[in-house]
């Protein structure tokens, strides 16, 4: 049964947050060590980690891409960056560029210059792809401009072309997901590649329709970087589209930077398949404190009224 449009939006965000929290208790992990805990995906699934899901700055980030496209219906710099620096919590665990600019921020200092110049060409790495997937929603009917405020989502921290892109395509990803009843993995993905500027992005994504194993999802990489961890979080979805559960524990079992991979897939998982196909033990752990599992539900509704009432003035 096809989910309705506000369980996808619901299951993106929550499909997201619960992903990262399961797949923070692995996040720099080999996968050896953690294929000797968990033979398969199902007893990685059904037998979690006991106590409380504690999100990341996966989770906390895509806060405040969800808030600020509720508050101004796009994404405006100021107030992303507003949201960014209020809701900064170091203990989430941020990418060191991500912390300095955000500290930047809320000193007041040129955010900007750092941003370029931290890291030489701006920072490649996955933050930029990891928060992105409330624009996927919201902008959902437009793939060109999603693909452009998914480049404005990127920019306050992540600047170098590689960075961007990898934003881009992932909020594609859950764009077009949200849209698909059945999903043709060929289409989906070439649909994805085409879209892509760069070869790092367009060659793996169309190799990711050759995946037979969910052990050969690794070979698209398990890095802190977007170009070593976007299409792995891709494939994953693509490889078990009618799972939640197999698609984040194979994202995970991959081990490196398990949060990530995992709240990338879950993210386009939960926009496939609706919040109904999250397992319940897994949203019942998730933190439910100031910004927690209400909360992002909440958000998560907030963001489809605000789209609803897009789409009847365009
Ligand atoms: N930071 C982490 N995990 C490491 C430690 C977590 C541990 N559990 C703990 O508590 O200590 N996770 C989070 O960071 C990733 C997202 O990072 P983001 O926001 O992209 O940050 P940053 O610093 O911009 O980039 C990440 C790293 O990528 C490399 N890199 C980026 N651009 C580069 C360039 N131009 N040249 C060379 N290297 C570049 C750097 O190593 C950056 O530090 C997520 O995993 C999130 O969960
Ligand atoms: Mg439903
Ligand atoms: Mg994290
Ligand atoms: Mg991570």
């Amino acid at each position: 049964q096809t989910p309705s449009l506000e369980s996808r939006f619901t299951g993106t965000l929550l499909g997201l947050a619960v992903a990262d929290g399961l797949g923070a208790n692995f996040e720099g992990h080999a996968p050896e060590r953690i294929a000797k805990r968990y033979r398969t995906a199902d007893e990685l699934i059904d037998n979690p980690p006991p106590g409380e899901l504690w999100y990341t700055d996966d989770t906390q980030m895509m806060i405040g891409v969800a808030e600020t496209l509720i508050e101004r219906g796009e994404i405006d710099e100021p107030t992303l960056c507003r949201r960014f620096a209020e809701n900064y919590l170091p203990q989430r665990g941020y990418g060191r560029g991500a912390r300095v600019i955000i500290e930047a921020i809320q000193l007041g200092h040129d955010y900007r210059s750092l941003a370029a110049s931290y890291f030489p060409g701006g920072s490649f790495g996955n933050g930029a792809a990891m928060r992105v997937a409330p624009v996927g929603l919201m902008f959902r009917d437009d793939p060109e401009r999603l693909w452009q405020q998914a480049g404005v989502s990127a920019m306050p921290t992540h600047t170098h072309p590689l960075g961007i892109e990898g934003a881009q395509v992932l909020a594609l990803a859950v764009g077009l997901a949200s849209q698909a009843d059945t999903l043709d993995r060929d289409v989906f993905l070439n649909t994805l590649a085409d879209h892509c500027v760069s070869l790092e992005y367009g060659g793996p994504l169309r190799r990711a329709s050759d995946v037979h194993r969910a052990v050969d999802i690794g070979q698209f990489g398990n890095g802190i970087e977007a170009n070593s961890s976007v299409v792995t979080a891709i494939a994953s979805f693509a490889f078990t589209p009618d799972s939640y559960g197999a698609t984040i524990a194979n994202a995970i079992m991959l081990g490196g930077d398990t949060d990530t991979i995992a709240a990338m897939a879950g993210a386009i998982s939960g926009a496939y398949l609706g919040v109904e196909a999250i397992p319940r033990h897994l949203l019942d752990a998730l933190e439910d404190r100031r910004q927690g599992r209400t909360y992002i539900a909440e958000l998560a509704t907030k963001l489809y009224e605000v789209y609803q009432s897009q789409c009847k003035v365009n």
